[in-house]
């Protein structure tokens, strides 16, 4: 919930019937109408002081409404918070509980999420966070379906590597369709679980805030038959399907079933992202995981540098030379696809990426190869039409004084084995451009 709504909600409640208390008209014929919109007035002001509270701390309020209704039932619903025994209250806390519909039998379930502590420090307040927010999070679901008299047992939700699901906030749903078949209680088609998370937020969960974890959990057919019988949880109840993680987001396509992970950190300063798309793999029971070793993701079917979010606009005035390299290499792409070929419809020019030379001068090696068409020059089987285009690493050194330097490109083409090119590049009338390759091991330019 995104407190800051909540807050501004309460504040406009407050000025609206404070305006009209102060109408006369209003409510004409109605007894004691001051006293009645008075009285409101201070619990809309009440409740702004409180969200306004809420907002400048960065607490989560639930926990202390969740213990409000214990305390009022007179300790008789059962409350998760207090459920944990004291020799791990210093280590387990309940950041929240979603009651949500998981096994599709129209009861719904408790998913509690707990927050563990390694660090072995004193956990804070029931289910508040910590200022950073960051505490591992692992969900449990508690259900009643098995058991005479029913018991609510626990099934955890437990990620491919047993690690936590995320830290820091976290949001899960059931909306959508990965695997189609009968896991449901009369045989229908379950949607699969999802949880995301948020490490970095620190206020509620404005709308369109990238998810950095996620993890997909599938529901597996109910096979204990006779319900009298007590609940085990082997063969698990919910089977991790696929766990990611992308410091530069994680997304799911509902058309393709596709997981795409943006991974930012190492190319932070010239906007490029490594950007990997994950498949289900139908020979691993239908997961995203790895067929030998079910711990680990499978191999993405892209994995490559790109641009990110997007190109600049005007990518020939790049300040950056490894983006005109990755940038030269994109402009050979035939048509569309998910790799770095993603940007084939930008219509860049190949040889708008050379540097052409000084008039009288010699040309440049680069522009000789292009000339001449010996796209292998650069690595390349042609200058046009490529496919499959995937890059794997670039390195970039440190500009020299006479505004040379040198960017390397690892990467892969139309599905042959990886290769390595290193360039040499000119600032020339404000614009990077590629002058000629140089040998592998050259790794500082002479004058
Ligand atoms: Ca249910
Ligand atoms: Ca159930
Ligand atoms: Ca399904």
């Amino acid at each position: 919930m995104d407190y800051r709504i909540v807050f501004l909600i309460f504040v406009l409640i407050t000025f609206f019937l404070y305006r009209m208390s102060s109408k006369k008209s209003f409510f004409a014929g109605i007894i004691n109408r001051q006293a009645i919109l008075s009285s409101l007035t201070v619990l809309a002001l009440i409740g702004s002081v409180i969200s306004f509270v809420v907002l400048m701390t960065n607490q989560d309020p639930k926990p202390l409404i969740r213990q409000a209704g214990y305390w009022l039932s007179f300790q008789e619903v059962v409350s998760y918070a207090d459920a944990i025994p004291p020799y791990l209250t210093d280590k387990l806390s309940v950041k929240d509980v979603v009651r949500m519909d998981t096994d599709g039998d129209g009861f719904r379930e408790w998913v509690v999420f707990y927050a563990f502590d390694q660090q072995g420090g004193k956990m804070p307040l029931q289910g508040f966070d910590q200022q950073d927010g960051k505490m591992p999070v692992r969900a449990v679901i508690y259900d009643n379906d098995l058991g005479n008299p029913p018991l609510i047992f626990p099934y955890p939700l437990q990620s491919p590597n047993n690690e936590y699901l995320t830290q820091g906030k976290f949001v899960i749903n059931n909306n959508e369709q990965v695997t189609s078949d009968k896991n449901g209680a009369d045989g229908t088609d379950l949607p699969e679980i999802f949880i995301w998370g948020y490490p970095d937020v620190q206020f509620g969960l404005p709308i369109g805030t990238k998810a950095v974890d996620l993890t997909i959990f599938h529901v597996e057919k109910q096979t204990n038959v006779n319900v009298w019988e007590a609940p085990t949880n082997n063969p698990p109840r919910y089977r991790s399907m696929g766990s990611f993680h992308g410091d530069g987001g994680t997304d799911f396509d509902a058309t393709t079933k596709e997981v795409s992970v943006i991974e930012q950190s190492e190319y932070i300063r010239s906007q490029l992202a490594r950007r990997s798309v994950y498949a289900l793999s139908s020979v691993n029971n239908g997961t995203y995981m790895d067929s030998t070793d079910p711990t680990k993701l499978g191999r993405p079917i892209v994995s490559t540098l790109d641009f990110y979010p997007d190109p600049p606009d005007e990518i020939l005035s790049t300040e950056f030379p490894e983006k005109i390299v990755l940038a030269f290499y994109a402009s050979t792409c035939g048509s569309t696809s998910k790799d770095l070929c993603n940007r084939a419809s930008l219509g860049w020019k190949a040889v708008d990426f050379l540097a052409k030379g000084q008039k009288d001068g010699p040309t440049p090696k680069a522009m000789v190869a292009w000339n001449e068409r010996q796209a292998d020059y650069f690595g390349l089987p042609a200058f046009s039409g490529i496919k499959n285009l995937s890059v794997e690493k670039l390195r970039f050194y440190t500009e020299q004084p006479d505004e040379t330097t040198i960017v390397e490109i690892t990467f892969t083409v139309n599905n042959s084995p990886t290769k390595t090119a290193k360039f040499k590049l000119q600032m020339i009338n404000g614009h990077w451009k590629i002058v000629e390759k140089l040998d592998l091991q050259v790794s500082a330019l002479g004058n």
